[in-house]
Order: C-alpha cells, then structure tokens, then sequence
C-alpha cells in the first residue's frame, strides 16, 4: 500500500463503504444501480457538476454495452475520475521571480499556518533562502506560532506586534525580502476577521500594497481548503477567486475523515492547479498533488 493509500485511510472507508458493494459481481448493470451509484458519489462530496459529469459518462458507455456488468463500472469510474482531475495537476513549481512572493489564504483552521511551515522546511530543504511574514496580526498567538514554524524550518521571519496593520507587515516583508535577496517570500494571513467583507477587502489591501513595493507581487495566490468541510470548501474558493484571484490550491486535511470526494468536485469546477496536499500535523506531511496517485488512493 502507497504512503498516500495509507494516511488516507479514512478518506477511502467512507468512499467504499457502499461503492464497493455496488462494484461487486456480474450482475446487469440496471437503472437502480446507476441511481444509487450517484447517489453514493454525491454523499462522497463529489459535487453535482462532477457527479453528473461522471454518470453521464458512465451512462453513456452502458447505453453501447461498453460496459454491462456492475464489476466493469470500477474502472470506468476510476478512468473518468482520473480525466476529471488531469487538468488540476501543476506544473512542478519554480519561482518566476526574485523573490517570489506567494500569499497564503483561506478561512480560519484549514492550516494556512501549518501549510507555510511545512513549504517553509521543503523550499529551505531544497536550497532556497527562505521569508515567512506573519500578516495574521489579527488572532492572538498567530504570529507566535509562525515565529515557531519559521525557527523549526531554519528560515527568517518579519513580524509585527499583535494587531498591527497587515499590509504593513506585508509591506515590510516584501521589503525585506529584496534587501535580503531571498527566493521565496510566504505570506500567512488571517483567516477571520470581523466580518467576511473585511477579510476580503484586507486581502485586496495586502495584494495591493504587496505590488505597490514589488511590481509584479504576490506571484501567487494559494488558497488553502479543508478536505473535511466537504462542499463549503467550493463556495469558499469562489468567494477568494472573486476577491484576489486564486493561482493555486492547497487541500489539507486528507489523512482525516474527509471526503476525498471534494477534491474531484474542486477539480472539476474550480480549474485551478492543485498544488499540495496536507496529510496531518507533521513537517513532512506535505505532497505534491499527484492526481494518478490521488485516484488509487481513492479506491
Ligand atoms: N490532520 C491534519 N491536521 C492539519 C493539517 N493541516 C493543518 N492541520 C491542523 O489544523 C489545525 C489548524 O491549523 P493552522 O495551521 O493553525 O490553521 P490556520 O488556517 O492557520 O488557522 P487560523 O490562523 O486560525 O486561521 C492545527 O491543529 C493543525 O495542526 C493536515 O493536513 N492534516
Ligand atoms: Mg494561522
């Protein structure tokens, strides 16, 4: 068994519970069985788009006795789903600048903070001077918890006092992070504030500020999501690809109980590169999204 296949367990007991009942046997693939097939992706968290996607395909390849028995529908599934999230594997990332600045966001809890320490450890671990800016100023003992990350990963941090001005920390960041000729600037923000539109109109005011002293800055926009909060995760990408323009996803909290589902219902909608995916608290718990992987892992 894969190391992915391992640490998502979980993911995989919930996804096969009913599925691999379905798959089993040579019996006729019926009506009542497509019917309950969808159904199972839809709990999976597979989304509505994806899962009409996947039965319309499937459908269409019972319709030419492509397939007949309900074994055959397994990997047909599989090879759909695969083609589902082929357009959602990166490029291997290299930095286009110097530096280069990558903001991190998402809402409160998905690992923003952890995220950039493990990313911090593999880009040092790669040979890359490193910046981490603790632009979350807004909860108590953010930035202490960077300030712990950055010193476990070797790499520097620029930090303000609790409840400064984020687009300050940010500005002296990016500052920073020219004078010191670093490759790699990382930028951990807030994930609440007082209302959504804040949040919003913060990350606006940072992406702003960020290229006011570095043209061209942030590089990158990198949503981090759950896994665990299924179809929220979809709304919330929406909400962030309005505002400041996602470039990259971070999928967190695979080794969970989260549905591995959403990943597909992401992929299929949101037509951004998934980049990492996080599979629990460790520093090296941390993978480049590997959709052929990601898809054994799944079954
Ligand atoms: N199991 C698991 N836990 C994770 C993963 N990533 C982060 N966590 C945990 O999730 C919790 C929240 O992580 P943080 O990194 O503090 O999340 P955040 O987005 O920075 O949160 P705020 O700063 O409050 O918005 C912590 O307990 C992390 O250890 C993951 O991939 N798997
Ligand atoms: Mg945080």
């Amino acid at each position: 068994m894969s190391w992915l296949s391992e640490k998502m367990e979980k993911t995989r007991r919930i996804l096969n519970t009913p599925i691999e009942d379905l798959f089993s046997g040579k019996k006729p693939v019926s009506e009542a069985l497509l019917d309950e097939l969808e159904e199972t992706l839809i709990v999976a968290d597979m989304g509505v788009a994806a899962t009409t996607r996947l039965m319309t395909a499937l459908r269409k390849k019972v319709d030419s006795r492509e397939i007949s028995a309900a074994e055959d529908l397994k990997p047909a599934l599989v090879s759909e789903i695969a083609a589902i999230l082929a357009p959602a594997r990166p490029k291997p990332f290299a930095p286009r600048a110097k530096p280069h600045v990558i903001l991190v966001m998402g809402v409160n809890g998905v690992g923003k903070t952890t995220t950039i320490g493990k990313l911090a450890a593999r880009f040092a671990g790669e040979g890359r001077k490193v910046l981490v800016v603790a632009a979350d100023t807004f909860r108590a003992a953010a930035v202490e918890q960077l300030a712990i990350w950055a010193e476990r990963a070797g790499v520097g941090i620029v930090r303000h006092r609790d409840n400064a001005d984020p687009a300050a920390v940010v500005f002296d960041g990016v500052e920073a992070g020219v004078a010191r000729g670093v490759d790699l600037v990382l930028v951990d923000t807030a994930g609440r504030l007082h209302t959504k539109v804040n949040l919003m109109e913060e990350l606006k005011k940072i992406k702003r500020i960020a290229g006011k002293n570095l043209a061209g800055s942030p590089h990158d926009a990198w949503l981090v999501l759950d896994a665990s909060t299924g179809q929220n995760a979809l709304s919330q990408a929406r909400l962030f690809d309005e505002a400041v323009g996602v470039t990259g996803l971070i999928l967190t909290k695979l080794d969970g109980t989260a549905k591995g589902g959403m990943v597909v219902a992401v992929a299929e909608e949101l037509k951004v590169p998934i980049r990492y995916v996080g599979l629990g608290e460790q520093v090296s718990d941390l993978r480049d999204f590997d959709p052929d992987e990601f898809v054994k892992a799944l079954f």
